[in-house]
């Protein structure tokens, strides 16, 4: 068997969680990341008939039974991840009875995974049903998109319509907006079935004044969502206080959506 600290999702785990602590959005214990495994690939370097432990998740999520998932470690900081990956992180298998996890590997001080495994898991859930593709969920705190909840209203149409004003990309990559909710109160089953509920029409949804949620087939194209995001909001916040003299128009945000041939909010522009 080979050993799992070579292993590839590993080595992206340590280099994502690095980056993104690095840009200043994961502070302290903040942001976690779920990753869905192959059970072969997971094969190579695990015994899959080897369950350290259990762990109750305190909800159903029979729709992911058998599924395995590597995922940040509740309490544990982004920082670290790099230099001690089994004691931040841990590979789980949802059991058969879907509110069970089978601690396959990490964790090794005795934690157990994020406490936002609910939003985690049904958005997994949720998104699965509308893109069969994805196997990455990732919560983050970035600095800018946080700001801008706090001047910005909150409304899904003028959100994501400021955002796609801020950058001539960002219509063509999150052609398909941002969900928002209200401030709610997090790690909780309530605040993970509201995100996956707009899991199944967005793939990056604001948590007001508390972070952010994207999704993607892999770590890249997850963290490439909120980058994105995060940049429009970078240069909102430089930009909110001025006067503004130029502007992206929505007939030129169509201009790119059917350039690049993407299927975009509509009713998020003005037209
Ligand atoms: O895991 O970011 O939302 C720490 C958090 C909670
Ligand atoms: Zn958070």
């Amino acid at each position: 068997m080979k050993n799992i600290l070579t292993a590839p999702f590993v080595e992206e785990m340590k280099k994502t969680t690095a980056n993104m602590y690095r840009l200043g959005w994961d502070e302290r214990n903040g942001g976690n990341i779920s990753y869905m495994l192959e059970e072969d690939e997971v094969a190579e370097y695990l015994d899959l008939n080897n369950v350290l432990r259990t762990i109750p998740t305190g909800f159903d999520a029979t729709a992911l039974s058998g599924k395995i998932f590597i995922v940040t470690g509740t309490g544990k900081y982004f920082k670290n991840v790099q230099d001690d990956p089994e004691n931040n992180l841990g590979i789980i298998r949802i059991a058969k009875d879907g509110t069970t996890a089978e601690l396959l590997w990490g964790y090794a001080d005795g934690g157990r995974f994020t406490s936002e495994l609910p939003a985690h898991l049904m958005s997994h859930m949720a998104r699965l049903t509308v893109d069969p593709s994805n196997r990455v969920v990732m919560h983050s705190h970035p600095t800018n998109t946080l700001a801008m909840n706090y001047v910005h209203e909150l409304d899904e149409k003028s959100f994501t319509h400021t955002l796609w004003e801020m950058c001539t990309e960002c219509i063509v990559v999150f052609p398909d907006g941002i969900g928002v909710l209200p401030w709610m109160l997090c790690g909780t089953n309530e605040i993970g079935m509201a995100t996956a509920e707009k899991m199944k029409e967005f793939r990056l949804v604001v948590w007001g004044m508390h972070g952010i949620y994207g999704v993607g087939k892999n770590l890249d194209e997850a963290f490439g969502l909120i980058e994105t995001v995060e940049k429009a909001a970078q240069i909102y916040m430089l930009t909110a206080h001025l006067p503004r003299v130029n502007t992206i128009k929505d007939s030129e945000m169509v201009e790119l959506a059917e350039f690049f041939g993407v299927k975009y909010r509509k009713d998020f522009l003005n037209l």
